[in-house]
């Protein structure tokens, strides 16, 4: 028998390896590498048990778009949790903080966005948005229309229904996903996917084509919405060519389709705007908008649908329930240090800081990392970066699956003291909304280090010359 493990930090491993299941983790993995500790954090800053500081560049998941360690948000949820740590929004009751979260988001939402339906995260909110589409097409007697078009690649979460939206191959791998009527057409990414010599507008315009192109093979009397990321988040940061996002749009439009934005990443600030829709790059009205993620800065979970003044009027004005709802639907903790979150955005001017300074800061320092000969194609928006790692960057030829790269850089990013995400060989970040030209400055400087350290493992690995 094995010797019991004697520090406590070992103790905390070995139980988790034991006990844990985790989300997206290799088991095996695990068991060779016990998982690294995350003790605290202070602004963009978080710590693990051996006291390694590390900048968190990826907000934990996306989330933490304040940082860690405000008191504000704190105080505001456990003044609520003191006065009424729960309540249900069901059967005609309501609570003071979920009145004023729907009241807030109303302001904030782009017009015509006044009512909002609260849930726990983003995958039952991409859920809810599922169950009121079909729903809203039966009160407006299509029933037919029921298929949800989405894009290859996509994250939307990792319900039955969110996964099925999803357009992620692992997950369709698994449990016999998708479920019927959700369909996938190409993510734009021009990089991937755009024909040498073509301009970026008609890669716009050829890759909006396969909406339309999808939306007639099915017929359109039998879809019901098509749901898109401003910039593909977990992806890896695809960023839509410019003008896009529009063509997407009156394609929806011409067949009656209705429009998501699924702004779980994008939206609060992460590009610059309170939603990704908003941004100039975009600029779309979508009907519905999924949010999760940075409504609360991650502090607490809640997630919810904004929903826009066509469906909203149907499903107001029409009698009847929507049967659909969860028992911490616009929990009054959550809902309680979201407002705290939203103040804090907009009196400390967050998403102009991010509009003005550290966004454009922070797609100039990614250019400046592309020049590293392992690195290159710098793409991002906003507070979201991309770069991809190429075995032969002058042919851009990539590594093979076996090189791992972007696992090596991720891991050299970590004993670097800098959180990146590998998506393949894309290596990703989204800092904190918060982070300062300095902050920026020193998560590039270890993101060069880590660069460096790769290039030095993957020779090592005969990967490279
Ligand atoms: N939509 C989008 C666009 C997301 O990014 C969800 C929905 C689901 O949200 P919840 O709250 O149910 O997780 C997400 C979540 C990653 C990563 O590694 C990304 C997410 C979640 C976990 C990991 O990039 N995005």
């Amino acid at each position: 028998m094995s010797e019991a493990p004697k520090r406590p930090l070992d103790r905390l491993q070995a139980a988790d390896v034991a006990h844990h299941l985790h989300p997206f983790t290799d088991a095996d993995e695990l068991r060779r590498r016990p998982p690294r500790l995350i003790v605290r954090g202070q602004g963009v800053r978080i710590w693990d048990a051996d006291d390694h500081e590390i900048l968190d560049a990826m907000s934990g998941l996306w989330c933490v778009n304040l940082g860690y360690g405000r008191t504000d948000l704190v105080e505001a949820a456990q003044r609520q949790m003191l006065r009424l740590p729960y309540y249900n929004t069901f059967f005609q009751t309501t609570t003071e903080p979920a009145a004023r979260l729907a009241a807030a988001l109303a302001r904030i939402a782009p017009p015509g966005m006044r009512q909002v339906f609260f849930t726990e995260c983003g995958s039952t909110a991409n859920d809810t948005m599922v169950r009121m589409v079909r729903h809203y097409w039966e009160l407006r007697r299509q029933p037919l229309r029921k298929v949800i078009i989405s894009r290859r690649n996509a994250y939307h979460g990792s319900t039955l229904a969110a996964a099925s939206l999803g357009g992620m191959a692992s997950m369709h791998a698994q449990g016999g996903l998708p479920l019927p009527d959700f369909s996938h057409i190409e993510q734009p990414h021009r990089l991937q996917l755009g024909l040498p010599g073509e301009s970026e507008q008609d890669f716009a315009l050829r890759a909006a084509g396969w909406l339309d192109e999808r939306i007639r093979a099915i017929g359109a009397e039998r879809v019901a919405a098509f749901v898109l990321e401003p910039v593909q988040g977990a992806g890896g940061v695809i960023v839509p060519p410019a003008g896009y996002a529009r063509a997407i749009e009156s394609i929806c439009r011409r067949h009656q389709v209705l429009l998501v934005s699924d702004e779980v990443i994008c939206g609060f600030g992460r590009l610059g705007y309170w939603f990704g829709c908003q941004h100039p790059a975009i600029d779309i009205e979508p009907d519905l908008i999924t949010f999760a993620k940075g409504v609360t800065s991650g502090y607490l979970p809640l997630g919810g649908v904004l929903v826009g003044a066509e469906v909203g009027e149907v499903l107001s004005a029409r009698a009847g329930e929507f049967a659909h709802g969860f028992t911490y639907s616009g929990h009054p903790s959550c809902c309680a240090l979201a407002l705290a979150n939203l103040h804090a955005l907009e009196h400390e001017q967050v998403l102009q800081q991010v509009r003005q300074v550290t966004a454009p800061y922070l797609q100039q320092r990614f250019a400046d990392l592309a020049r590293h000969p392992l690195a290159g194609d710098p793409e991002g928006l906003g507070m979201t970066a991309a770069l991809t790692l190429w075995q032969d960057k002058a042919t851009r030829r990539p590594f093979p699956d076996e090189a791992r790269a972007g696992l090596l850089c991720r891991d050299a990013c970590f004993d670097s003291g800098v959180v990146m995400r590998a998506v393949g060989q894309r290596m990703i970040i989204a800092p904190p909304l918060v982070s300062t030209i300095d902050d920026i400055d020193r998560m590039v400087e270890r993101i060069g280090i880590a660069l460096d350290r790769t290039q030095q493992a993957l020779r090592r690995g005969g990967w490279l010359r």
